[in-house]
């Protein structure tokens, strides 16, 4: 049984879209991050980082959501496409995620959300990035359903949650219309519905950020 430590975060949720989209079995343990559970000891011993999500299934244990999205798929034989060429395809995807999506969109969400002191300028110039990667899916979106390939994969997954909250984020789908088409599929899927329910049903999730 794999055991997910994880939270209500971007990160979170990709690694429970996949268990669900795979069936794979698991348990989730919920780690309090706004109150600063992944500073245990008994966490720092799984991830020295203290960052979630980690899983541990026997006697691995990972942390980095892509590398977890990679193993699950793996394990499954699922979201990975039919070759080694589309699994080098849908890596790609991963590592833009991890390097030109995630750290973008999450100083977006910084300067809105959480800074101290605003930072105008800041804010602009993240938006700005944010909204090229979204123009960038938005060609690579032209004519297909899914960023890589006929089917769904771990790609779709992986840029999934950042889009999700662009409306949070104050960011617009409206020049991308297909980003938006391809945000509404995905999101319509069971497993996507099933995964953001899990975390919008629970209090233990509903702890305040610390600056709200
Ligand atoms: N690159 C890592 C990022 C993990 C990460 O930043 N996790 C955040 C929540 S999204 C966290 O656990 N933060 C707690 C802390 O930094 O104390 C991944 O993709 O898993």
């Amino acid at each position: 049984m794999i055991k997910l430590y994880a939270y209500n975060t971007i990160n979170s949720l990709k690694v429970l879209m996949v268990l669900l989209e795979t069936g794979l079995e698991h348990e989730f343990i919920p780690l309090n991050i706004r109150q600063g559970e992944q500073h245990s000891p008994e966490f720092r011993a799984l991830n020295p980082v203290g960052k979630v999500p980690v899983i541990v299934d026997g006697d691995l244990v990972l942390a980095e959501s892509n590398a977890i999205l990679l193993y699950l798929a793996q394990k499954a034989e699922w979201g990975l496409g039919q070759s080694a060429d589309d699994a080098a395809q849908i890596n790609f995807w991963l590592f833009y995620q991890a390097s030109s999506q995630s750290p973008y969109f999450g100083q977006v969400e910084y300067w809105s959300a959480i800074a101290k002191k605003p930072n105008p300028d800041a804010l602009a110039q993240y938006k700005a990035i944010a909204h090229k990667s979204i123009a960038y899916l938005n060609d690579e979106l032209e004519g297909r359903n899914y960023l890589y390939g006929d089917d769904y994969s771990i790609a779709d997954i992986a840029l999934f949650p950042w889009i999700n909250d662009y409306g949070h984020l104050g960011l617009s789908l409206e020049d991308a219309p297909n980003v938006a088409r391809w945000w509404k599929a995905v999101k319509a899927r069971p497993a996507t519905s099933k995964a953001c329910r899990f975390f919008d049903d629970r209090s233990v999730f509903k702890t305040k950020k610390p600056t709200e």
